[in-house]
C-alpha cells in the first residue's frame, strides 16, 4: 500500500473561508499539497489563493445543495479533480434554546449541512478514491455528539451523525486502501460562536471568557496528523479538549 505523497495529492477542504478549514487548507497548501478550498464566501477564498499560490484553487460551494456540490466537483480543473483526502468540515450550531423553543429553520440548515452535505460528498468522491486504491476522509464531528448538554439538541444530534456515519464508511471500504477518519474536537476559538448567536460579538465572546480554548491550527494539527500516518494506520475518532473543558454532572430535577 503506497504512502500518501503530499506533494501529489489533493485535498478538498469545505468551509475554508474560515477557523478550522482555513486552518487545514494552509496547513496542507504549505505542506505542499494541492488544496481545493470551498465555502459560500468566494471573496476570502479568492484572498487565500493569491496568498498561498496556484497550488490552492477556490471553489465557491454551500453544501446544502446537491446540484451545486455535482457542478462544483464537475468544474474542478484536471490537476484538481481527483480528491485523494476529502476535509467535511463544512458545519455549523446555530442557537442555544431547549428544543420546544427552537427554530425548525435553523434545525433544517444544521441538518442540511453538517449532515446531508458531508454525506453528498462523501459519496460523490468515494468511488474514486476506492478505485484509485488510495484515499482520506476526515468528518468533523464534536464532543457535543458524545456528550450532550441543554441546547446542544440538534447539533449535538448532527455530530453523533457525523461520528456514526464516519464508523459506517469503515466498514464499507475497509480493505480498499481508503481511510475514513472523525476528528471531534471541544470548545475552539473560531467564527463558530459569532455563527451560532448570530453575530453578537458580546455573547460570542463571553463563550470564551477566562477559558484557553483549542484553535483552528490545533484541530488542524490533528487533521493533518490522522492523514500522514502510514497507510495501514487508520485513526478512526480522534476527540481533544482544551485542558480546561470536562464533564458535568447528570441533571437531577427533584421534587417539592
Ligand atoms: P467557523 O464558523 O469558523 O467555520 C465554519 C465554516 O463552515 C466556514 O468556512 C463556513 O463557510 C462553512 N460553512 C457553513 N455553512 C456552509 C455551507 N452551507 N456550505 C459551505 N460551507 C459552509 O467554525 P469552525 O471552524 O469552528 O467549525 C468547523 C467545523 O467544526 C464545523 O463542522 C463545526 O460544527 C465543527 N466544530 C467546531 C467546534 C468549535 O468549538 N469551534 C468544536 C467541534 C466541532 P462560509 O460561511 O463561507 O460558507
Ligand atoms: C462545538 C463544541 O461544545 O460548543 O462542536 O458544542 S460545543
Amino acid at each position: 500500500m503506497p504512502a500518501l505523497d503530499l506533494a501529489s495529492a489533493t485535498v478538498l477542504v469545505t468551509g475554508a473561508t474560515a477557523g478550522f478549514g482555513l486552518a487545514t487548507a494552509e496547513r496542507f497548501a504549505r505542506a505542499g499539497a494541492r488544496v481545493v478550498a470551498a465555502g459560500r464566501r468566494q471573496e476570502r477564498l479568492r484572498a487565500l489563493a493569491m496568498r498561498l499560490g496556484p497550488r490552492v484553487h477556490p471553489l465557491g460551494l454551500d453544501v446544502r445543495s446537491r446540484g451545486a456540490i455535482e457542478a462544483a466537483l464537475a468544474s474542478l480543473p484536471r490537476d484538481f479533480a481527483a480528491v485523494d483526502v476529502l476535509v467535511n468540515n463544512a458545519g455549523l450550531a446555530l442557537g442555544l434554546e431547549a428544543a420546544p423553543r427552537c427554530s425548525l429553520d435553523e434545525w433544517d440548515q444544521m441538518i442540511d449541512t453538517n449532515c446531508r452535505g458531508l454525506a453528498t460528498l462523501t459519496r460523490l468522491l468515494l468511488p474514486g478514491m476506492v478505485e484509485r486504491g488510495r484515499g482520506h476522509v476526515v468528518n468533523l464531528g464534536s464532543v457535543a455528539g458524545s456528550y450532550p448538554y441543554p441546547g446542544g439538541n440538534v447539533y449535538g444530534a448532527t455530530k453523533a451523525f457525523v461520528h456514526q456515519f464516519s464508523l459506517g464508511l469503515r466498514a464499507d471500504v475497509v480493505g480498499s486502501g481508503v481511510r475514513v477518519t472523525s476528528v471531534e474536537p471541544g470548545m475552539a476559538e473560531t467564527e463558530f460562536a459569532l455563527v451560532r448567536f448570530q453575530g453578537d460579538a458580546e455573547k460570542a465572546r463571553a463563550v470564551y471568557q477566562g477559558v484557553t480554548p483549542l484553535t483552528g491550527e490545533d484541530v488542524a494539527d490533528a487533521i493533518f496528523w490522522a492523514v500522514t500516518r502510514p497507510p495501514h494506520v487508520n485513526v478512526n475518532y480522534l476527540e481533544l479538549m482544551p485542558e480546561q473543558q470536562a464533564f458535568g454532572p447528570f441533571a437531577v430535577k427533584r421534587r417539592g
